[in-house]
């Protein structure tokens, strides 16, 4: 009992935060992983979490054996423990749950995680902060029975500093997660994908100096291609007045700056004979950034990415966008991506159709997307999860967005190959939707002026004229790119109708497709009238493709999708089975007949557009 007040004492001294900081470049920082086993136990009542008033335990003054968190072990052999984390399975972090316990399958809810550590500093005063990639959707964090705080979002990533509560031996992380879906987050209750629960990416201890380098932006200015800007903030008590050295040799760049009271220095940098960043010509350099002997490395590509008119430029040349969207899946195994082996996976088949564009879809994915994407020279579209009808009207709802696009515009700014910012997926059109996803495209903009901001909207028939499609969404008004998704021949009438319709688009700005497409099952034959056959959906995406052409400010697309991806929404025994079979690829890893449709488009927009 001794030693539960004494973790008491801990417990109270602790006001809970809510993370919502993000590391820059964690590849590159000394860091352990925690990556591996770790124990888990479910709790379906969430028992462990609230006692039998239902009060949280973790604010209580004196928490009784029962709070998970505490991760107790019986004093004696009268001692009341209905949970004991050493006797409970292990699971494998990163990863989701679903896919790793049969009994998790379509769990949604609670699961507790441990992990036991030694750890040893290398300087008594260094700093050490506990990193998670992601947990979907709400993760609450303890170490040595304290609180830490909490993460809302399934995809972003947070961290809290750890450097007082670690001990060179027997640490212990205590995570519970829950991945019950809920009216008022971000994404709401209904989506069409799997609700993957867990620790799903990366976990890290990363180790600092006391005053060192947090965060940092290097890049082009807006349509300017020989000024590199950026700034440079330090974290810590001496960060005031400090200079930074940040390095580009192969630009023959080396300049010294120096913060101010917050830490914060901007710059901007005249550079000369620059070799752009383009899917042509991937290259990133070599930057090092220097702070009192530590240094920082990254690899950072520098392009301009515009709009004019109704053309995309890059680096000042119009581009088509030869795109494909992606869940983070790896269909081969039936779970969430979150390796580099993954990204190769998916990535690998996007570059294969011909692709110079992927839009992320629908929600930012993990981290090694987009530096691979960098590396092969892969233009992104980043996506926040405001995914159809969330509660526009409910700020904390709003809140909640704002933050999860923030944490992924604060971990990716330093990627070439991100160009877009989307701010939604098919939201119903009303008043407080378009507050809200103006506001959401406002921060956007004040946190980066370089990138382009668009959202997968909806198309609309236009009144009045028969088989005439167009667009008419006021929030039109505050992208630099229309997207939206049409599904000609597959939820609006058959492939045939492609023939009959026309598109009446009035608005001087590059329209993008974000979606089409439609079902099939791999190996299903038949004639191109029998739906879920690979000649129903590869006639769909002739007729689509002929259909587009019509659009003269069409400037790319990105149809769906890749490759077959769970989703509880789809349960067609035989055909579906917990699959939505848009994939021009199957969970199998086969290529369906649509799959070379594109890949033929592709290759004639790669001849006309370069
Ligand atoms: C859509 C959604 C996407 C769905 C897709 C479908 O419009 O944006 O998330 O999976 O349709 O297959 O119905």
């Amino acid at each position: 009992m001794k030693k539960i007040s004494s973790l008491i004492g801990v417990i109270l001294l602790c006001s809970v935060i809510t993370a919502q900081n993000v590391f820059q470049n964690i590849p590159n920082r000394k860091t352990t992983t925690l990556n591996g086993k770790w124990h888990y136990i479910v709790d379906v009542y969430e028992s462990g979490y609230y006692n039998y008033r239902y009060e949280p335990r973790d604010q209580k003054e004196h928490p009784t054996n029962e709070a998970i968190f505490l991760n107790l072990k019986p004093n004696d052999r009268s001692d009341l423990h209905e949970y004991d984390f050493d006797y409970s399975p292990t699971m494998y972090v990163p990863g989701d749950w679903n896919s790793q316990d049969e009994k998790l399958f379509y769990y949604e809810g609670t699961v507790w995680y441990r992990k036991t550590f030694d750890y040893h500093k290398n300087k008594e005063t260094n700093r050490v902060f506990l990193n998670f990639g992601a947990a979907n959707y709400r993760t609450d964090v303890y170490m040595n029975g304290k609180k830490l705080g909490f993460h809302e979002g399934g995809f972003t990533p947070f961290y809290f500093e750890v450097t007082n509560l670690l001990k060179e031996k027997d640490n212990y992380v205590v995570v519970k997660v829950d991945n019950k879906r809920k009216k008022e987050a971000v994404p709401t209750l209904n989506t069409d994908w799997w609700n993957y629960g867990g620790i799903t990416r990366d976990v890290d201890l990363i180790e600092t100096e006391s005053t060192f380098i947090a965060d940092y932006s290097v890049q082009l200015q807006k349509s300017n291609a020989n000024l590199i800007e950026g700034f440079i903030n330090l974290d810590g008590e001496s960060k005031a007045n400090q200079q930074v050295t940040l390095s580009i040799p192969e630009l023959k760049i080396n300049q010294t700056v120096t913060t101010d009271d917050n830490g914060w220095v901007s710059f901007n940098i005249k550079a000369k004979k620059i070799n752009y960043w383009s899917p042509e010509n991937p290259k990133l350099y070599a930057v090092k950034l220097t702070y009192n002997n530590q240094t920082l490395d990254d690899k950072i590509g520098f392009r301009t990415i515009e709009v004019k008119g109704s053309d995309i430029l890059i680096n000042n040349k119009s581009v088509f966008l030869r795109g494909i969207s992606i869940h983070e899946e790896n269909p081969l195994d039936g779970r969430r991506a979150y390796c580099k082996e993954d990204a190769e996976l998916l990535l690998g088949w996007a570059k294969e159709m011909g692709c110079n564009f992927v839009r992320l879809a629908h929600y930012p994915h993990n981290e090694h997307m987009l530096r691979l994407a960098d590396e092969m020279g892969i233009m992104v579209w980043e996506e926040n999860p405001v995914y159809w009808t969330i509660p526009f009207d409910n700020h904390d709802t709003y809140l909640l967005a704002e933050k999860q696009l923030k944490e992924v515009m604060i971990r990716d700014k330093n990627r070439a190959s991100v160009i877009i910012w989307s701010m939604a997926n098919e939201t119903p059109r009303s008043d407080v939707r378009l507050e809200f996803l103006k506001n959401l495209a406002a921060t956007a903009r004040e946190i980066d002026n370089t990138r382009l901001i668009s959202a997968a909207l909806e198309k609309n028939r236009v009144k009045g004229k028969e088989n005439t499609l167009g667009i008419d969404d006021p929030f039109m008004d505050y992208v630099d790119i229309i997207s939206f998704n049409e599904y000609v021949g597959w939820y609006d009438g058959l492939p045939d109708k492609c023939k009959r319709v026309h598109w009446e688009i009035d608005y001087s700005k590059p329209v993008f497709i974000s979606e089409f497409g439609g079902g099939a099952l791999q190996g299903l034959h038949g004639d191109r009238l029998d739906r879920w056959s690979e000649e129903y959906q590869e006639d769909l995406y002739i007729k689509n493709i002929e259909m587009l052409r019509q659009i003269p400010q069409l400037r790319g697309m990105s149809p769906w999708i890749l490759t077959d991806f769970r989703s509880p929404r789809r349960m067609r025994p035989v055909i579906q089975d917990g699959w939505n079979r848009k994939g021009l690829i199957s969970e199998k890893g086969t290529k369906k007949k649509a799959f070379f449709v594109l890949q033929e488009y592709y290759k004639e927009m790669m001849e006309k557009w370069g």
